[in-house]
């Protein structure tokens, strides 16, 4: 059988704007239903979300028969969790909190097999190669492979131009909530400080051999962002989707007896 085809990195190469969701709920039914609604990805979130190993992979195999780009993100930069998320299926991997060229380099090895990298080799036992059913699956894998790294903090943003010397990274993620906290104005990404290291961060990426990307639910800041060349914007989430919705529909009824 043919290898699974990345379409969000086929999109970030094609420059065309990729839109997407958080996933926290960890829930294989909310996962489908979100991913029949025309999003461009869905990102399984393991960091701060109720997420493990089974469950991303029952996550994964809703989704697959849907038209949709699956991205996770690991709690850490742990290469044995990453060659794990790989070997269930994951193909696009969003990792939180770098900071320096050398973790950018770590993780580009984490996800390549040798000799290019340190990615351990067992097809036999894993959904990445269809359990071998996919012919030329070595030939093929680190094409169809998307890494995406965060930059969230003062420190990743003062290293930003090395990281972004850094081969085999696909794209940057800004974390305005991480980097709002690591500036001092922790809760405040709409900050004006943070807003003019954002704006300046998207500036070094404009252009730039990698995607840049973002997550807001803020339509002016997104338009903002959209305007300064983001590739890939995340516009919600899950969790606050039901949240809202529930808090509206029982704001349009009244307590009182009638
Ligand atoms: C952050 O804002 O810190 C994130 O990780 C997600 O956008
Ligand atoms: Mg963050």
């Amino acid at each position: 059988m043919d290898m699974p085809h990345n379409h969000f990195k086929q999109g970030l190469a094609e420059n065309r704007l990729q839109l997407g969701l958080f996933l926290g709920l960890a829930s294989t039914l909310s996962a489908e239903i979100l991913a029949a609604c025309g999003f461009d990805f869905l990102l399984i979130d393991a960091e701060h979300s109720p997420n493990d190993l089974p469950s991303v992979l029952a996550q994964l195999q809703a989704m697959a028969a849907y038209p949709v780009s699956v991205m996770v993100r690991p709690a850490s930069h742990d290469p044995v969790l990453i060659r794990q998320l790989l070997g269930v299926g994951a193909q696009t991997l969003l990792i939180p909190m770098v900071e320096s060229a050398q973790q950018a380099r770590d993780l580009v090895a984490a996800v390549r097999y040798p000799p290019r990298g340190i990615r351990g080799v067992g097809t036999a036992l894993e959904r990445s190669a269809r359990w071998n059913h996919v012919a030329d699956y070595f030939a093929q894998t680190e094409a169809q492979t998307c890494l995406l790294l965060q930059i969230e903090s003062c420190e990743g943003v003062k290293n930003l131009d090395e990281i972004l010397q850094v081969d085999g990274v696909d794209g940057l993620f800004i974390g305005p909530a991480d980097l709002a906290a690591s500036m001092g104005y922790l809760n405040q990404p709409a900050h004006p400080e943070v807003q003019a290291v954002i704006e300046q961060a998207l500036g070094k990426l404009r252009g730039a051999a990698k995607a840049a990307g973002i997550f807001s639910t803020d339509p002016q800041l997104l338009k903002k962002y959209q305007a300064s060349g983001v590739r890939f914007l995340a516009v919600g989430a899950d969790t606050q989707i039901l949240r809202n919705a529930a808090v509206n529909l029982r704001q349009g009824f009244s307590s009182k007896a009638a």
